[in-house]
């Protein structure tokens, strides 16, 4: 039987890089993102040579209804998750504290922490039943250090941490491993959505230094 994985957040970046390497592993994949096209270019470019296949499902993370109608029931075949990979997030913005939009505040706050326990309530009790699995959180640096203006983000990142720790002790009686990647910059989509579309101000993040690449 194949091992399947859920990544969320395949339509760029990290999570279209996992998806990639994964294939090359033989895994079926469960994709996930809000733009359909990119998760359907996805399933054509992944299936294209014929040995795993890809389920794209298209929703957001924030929305706890959204998570459970797509997660809750998938298709026969798909149900047993063996690994998912919560890679889905942003930052968004980049200003002290007291200049800080509030609006910006709540979509970090919903994306990279709640959407991720919305996805692991989901998917972790099917793990629990079968007592097998791996839960890959991606973290940051920004989970452990801060820098200026980054203090909003680098708080989601340091919960994304601390659930970690705590989902491993929750899940260890089950015999489910829970890793958390925490990687320094790197040159994806991020800083675009970080700076809403600015390709000029993205692109400065990266002088100085070699960024990683996903
Ligand atoms: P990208 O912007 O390239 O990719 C982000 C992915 O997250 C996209 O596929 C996007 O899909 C998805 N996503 C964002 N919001 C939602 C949402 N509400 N619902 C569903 N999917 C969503 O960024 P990265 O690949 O860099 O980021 C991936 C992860 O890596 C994030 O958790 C980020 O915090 C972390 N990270 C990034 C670093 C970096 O320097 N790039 C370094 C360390 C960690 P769509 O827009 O289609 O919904
Ligand atoms: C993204 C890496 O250092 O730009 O998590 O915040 S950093």
């Amino acid at each position: 039987m194949k091992r399947i994985a859920l990544i969320t957040g395949a339509t760029a970046g990290f999570g279209r890089a996992i998806a990639e390497q994964l294939a090359g592993e033989n895994f079926d994949l469960i994709v996930t993102g809000r733009r359909r096209e990119r998760l359907e270019e996805l399933k054509t470019t992944l299936e294209a040579a014929g040995k795993i296949r890809v389920l794209p499902l298209c929703f957001d993370v924030r929305n706890y209804e959204e998570v459970k109608s797509n997660l809750g029931n998938l298709p026969a075949g798909w149900e047993k998750v063996d690994v998912l990979v919560n890679n889905a997030g942003l930052a968004a913005g980049l200003a002290p504290i007291h200049q800080g939009d509030v609006d910006d505040w709540e979509r970090m706050i919903d994306t990279n922490i709640k959407g991720l326990l919305y996805v692991t309530r989901t998917i972790a009790p099917g793990m629990t039943e079968r007592k097998s699995g791996h839960i890959i959180n991606i973290g940051s640096i920004a989970g452990r250090e801060v820098y200026p203006a980054g203090n909003v983000y680098c708080a989601t990142k340091h919960a994304v941490r601390a659930l970690s720790q705590a989902i491993r002790i929750d899940l260890n009686p089950y015999k489910i491993r829970v890793t958390l990647i925490a990687p320094g910059a790197a040159e994806t989509e991020f800083s675009l959505v970080r700076f809403k579309g600015d390709q000029e101000r993205a692109d400065q993040v990266y002088q100085g230094f070699e960024p990683l690449v996903a």
